[in-house]
């Protein structure tokens, strides 16, 4: 036997998988070694230094909870999300592009039906939401599934307010016969993503902004088409350029419409503007 050197230890440890049945296993496997590798021969990390990776990694594996996933939000910040996504939902330049799914999606939301107020009587500026499902002839998508999630005018969400109300400003809507689906809510305002965190120590060290604009999420989904997961941006805000998980595209920046007191869509149903 000879002693393993920084030479063959690459190729020693991929051999010691050579019998792994899933061969897509095999092969992610190898590559992860390969590069890992790579990596520490790049960097050539101290002891201390590769102990505080490991710790890095240790303390973001422990701020996980139910609401709260550090990992997602590391992926998300090293703009491996977008990537995961660019590669494997390459969308034709017609359909409406994908976005970061993000930590605030959460199956416990109610179904509603057509223009309900899913704000859970937040305060916030009013906002009326309306959009249609077609398909890529621009036909319309009878019965397609919209989730909508969104934070609120201090940019909490649901799940992130004191006092934990329940499931608000989130909901699973279904498309009528002409793709249409619409809500009423209140207004999303821009906000840090979660920075007490180990993700907020690597944003500190590297001087990233913590902002990102404002966005309504919105997930899409119909028999026989691919999934769209997706957010949509006002125009006017300020972070559309820093977004710290790099989900901006520039076909998902819309401006609303300002409507006075009493009147616009759904006819005027609160006495203060719509947004
Ligand atoms: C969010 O609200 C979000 O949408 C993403 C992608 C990451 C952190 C917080
Ligand atoms: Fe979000």
């Amino acid at each position: 036997m000879r002693d393993l050197t920084s030479d063959t230890i690459t190729e020693a440890v991929i051999s010691t998988m050579r019998d792994t049945e899933d061969p897509r296993l095999a092969e992610i496997l190898r590559s992860l070694v390969r590069h890992l590798h790579a990596f520490v021969r790049e960097v050539g990390p101290t002891e201390e230094e590769w102990a505080a990776g490991v710790d890095f990694l240790t303390r973001t594996g422990q701020t996980c909870t139910p609401t709260r996933q550090e990992f997602i939000l590391l992926s998300d910040v090293l703009g491996v999300t977008m990537l995961v996504d660019a590669l494997g939902n390459r969308r034709s330049a017609e359909a409406t592009q994908n976005s970061v799914l993000g930590p605030y999606f959460s199956e416990d939301r109610p179904r509603h039906s057509d223009t309900a107020d899913i704000s859970g009587g937040l305060p916030g500026t009013p906002l009326f939401f309306e959009g249609r499902v077609v398909d890529r002839e621009a036909a319309p998508v009878a019965g397609a599934g919209v989730d909508v999630w969104h934070s609120d005018a201090d940019g909490h969400y649901d799940m992130d307010l004191p006092g934990s109300p329940g499931p608000a400003m989130r909901a699973l809507f279904r498309t009528d016969d002409t793709g249409r689906f619409a809500f009423r809510s209140i207004r999303p305002a821009s906000y840090p993503i979660p920075g007490d965190g180990p993700v907020g120590d690597l944003m500190k060290a590297t001087s990233r902004s913590l902002m990102r604009p404002a966005h309504v999420h919105l997930l899409i989904d119909a028999p026989g088409f691919q999934r769209v997961t997706t957010m949509l941006f006002p125009a006017d805000d300020p972070y559309l350029d820093t977004d710290p998980v790099f989900g901006v595209k520039q076909s998902l920046v819309e401006s609303y419409d300002t409507y006075e007191a009493g009147t616009g869509p759904c006819g005027g149903l609160t006495d203060v503007p719509y947004t």
